[in-house]
């Protein structure tokens, strides 16, 4: 009877996925790493192109999904934290934006026009 074979190793796979997907969607968690940045193309806040906590940094580049590509963006976590979205431009260091995170833990700006599609890392400022 080699059907009852099989399924114990169905089983087994089963488990094994079970096991993957969990990390992953813990990693997905924005709670678990604050502050926390999610970048925008359009100025809606729909839909982040690039998320990312600043757990044990002060500074990452943005991903080629977002490099020169950013439109609006939020910040989240703990009350008088602040970031700046940065551009390189000709070896120099240019800040397109800030925010400083209010009371309700929470903000979003809309770049300014002259920002638009520049942006190229975010740091704690
Ligand atoms: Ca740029």
């Amino acid at each position: 009877m080699r059907a009852r074979r099989v399924l114990p190793v169905i089983a087994t796979g089963l488990a094994l996925a079970g096991g993957l997907a969990a990390p992953i969607a813990a990693q997905a968690a924005p709670a678990g790493c604050e502050p926390y940045v999610a970048l925008y193309i359009d100025a809606n806040l729909q839909r982040p192109v690039q998320g990312d906590g600043f757990c044990n940094k002060s500074y990452f580049d943005l991903a080629s999904s977002a490099h020169d590509k950013v439109s609006s963006w939020s910040f989240t976590g703990n009350p008088g934290t602040r970031a700046c979205l940065i551009d390189y431009s000709t070896g120099r260091e240019i800040q397109l934006s800030d925010i400083t995170i209010p009371p309700s833990r929470f903000a979003s700006k809309n770049l300014e026009s002259w920002a638009n599609d520049r942006a190229d890392a975010v740091r704690l400022c």
